[in-house]
């Protein structure tokens, strides 16, 4: 049996999810509240010391980082195959695979700089806030989150995450314009792995970031949210208050975000 531990709105969990969804494959779902602070039960620490979702436990045997876990997912059944069989597509695939760690910390500034700060500051005292963040066992990603619950979206994170971004869209621009997906004419681990964390930028109402200079990643996503696997990995698990909640909240800073933006690409 595959037990999933994630979060409903995790875009880790997301991405492992919509794997689930591709391979049709029955699971069972173990919800972990990061806001409640879930993820440094003792319990849960010993199936992923680094206190994060997703977390995948197929009869004992524990698999931790999403992009790894849809890897495996892929290779439970050859229904569906998500890794292209051609050596070309299917290295194009492992690149994205291995770029969304780098996507991920790009998300994480966003939402954290933005909406999720919000929300945090809203719901906890500074000593609450604190306290949390010192459960964190990386101290790199604790001092991240301090930084951006202290400076928002002032915080010298943007730049770094803006590089990524503007390589990643520019990216998904060019391999969108020759083909219908990431790694190809196919529908491909790629994009499974990726449209979680557009996706996540679409839903703090910033997705500014492509709608302009990026066409294709805009009809990329329509398509990817066209899937059913869309409607099952993510609109079954995000309510539509919340959705509205989090846009209005996110979208509120694109006016600043997009000034900052804008300058660091005058100056590349
Ligand atoms: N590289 C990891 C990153 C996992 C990760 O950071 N997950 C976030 C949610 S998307 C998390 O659990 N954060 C816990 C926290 O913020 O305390 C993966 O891809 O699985």
């Amino acid at each position: 049996m595959l037990k999933l531990y994630h979060g409903k709105s995790s875009v880790c969990s997301i991405k492992a999810r919509i794997g689930l969804a591709e391979k049709r494959l029955d699971w069972e779902s173990c919800l972990i509240d990061l806001s409640k602070g879930e993820q440094f039960t003792p319990e849960y620490l010993k199936l992923n010391p680094n206190a994060v979702v997703p977390t995948l436990d197929h009869d004992g045997f524990i698999v931790i980082e999403s992009s790894v876990i849809l890897q495996y997912l892929d290779l439970l059944n050859d229904r569906n195959r998500l890794m292209p069989a051609d050596i070309r597509a299917q290295t194009r695939a492992r690149l994205w695979l291995l770029r969304t760690l780098d996507m991920h910390a790009a998300i994480n500034t966003m939402t954290f700089a933005t909406a999720g700060r919000e929300q945090i500051l809203a719901g906890k005292t500074p000593e609450e806030i604190e306290h949390s963040i010192k459960k964190m066992p990386n101290p790199r990603a604790a001092a991240k989150r301090r930084d951006l619950i202290k400076h928002g979206i002032s915080s010298s994170h943007l730049d770094g995450d803006f590089f990524t971004l503007q390589r990643m869209f520019e990216d998904m621009q060019t391999a969108l314009d020759q083909a219908g997906w990431l790694a190809g004419d196919t529908y491909s681990l790629a994009d499974t792995a990726v449209i979680a964390y557009v996706d996540r930028l679409d839903r703090l109402g910033l997705s500014g970031f492509w709608e302009e200079r990026y066409p294709c990643v805009s009809s990329w996503l329509e398509a990817s949210r066209a899937r059913p696997s869309y409607g099952r990995a993510v609109e079954a698990f995000i309510g539509r208050d919340e959705a509205k909640r989090t846009r209005d909240l996110g979208g509120s800073f694109w006016p600043e975000i997009k000034q900052k933006w804008d300058r660091f690409r005058r100056l590349k």
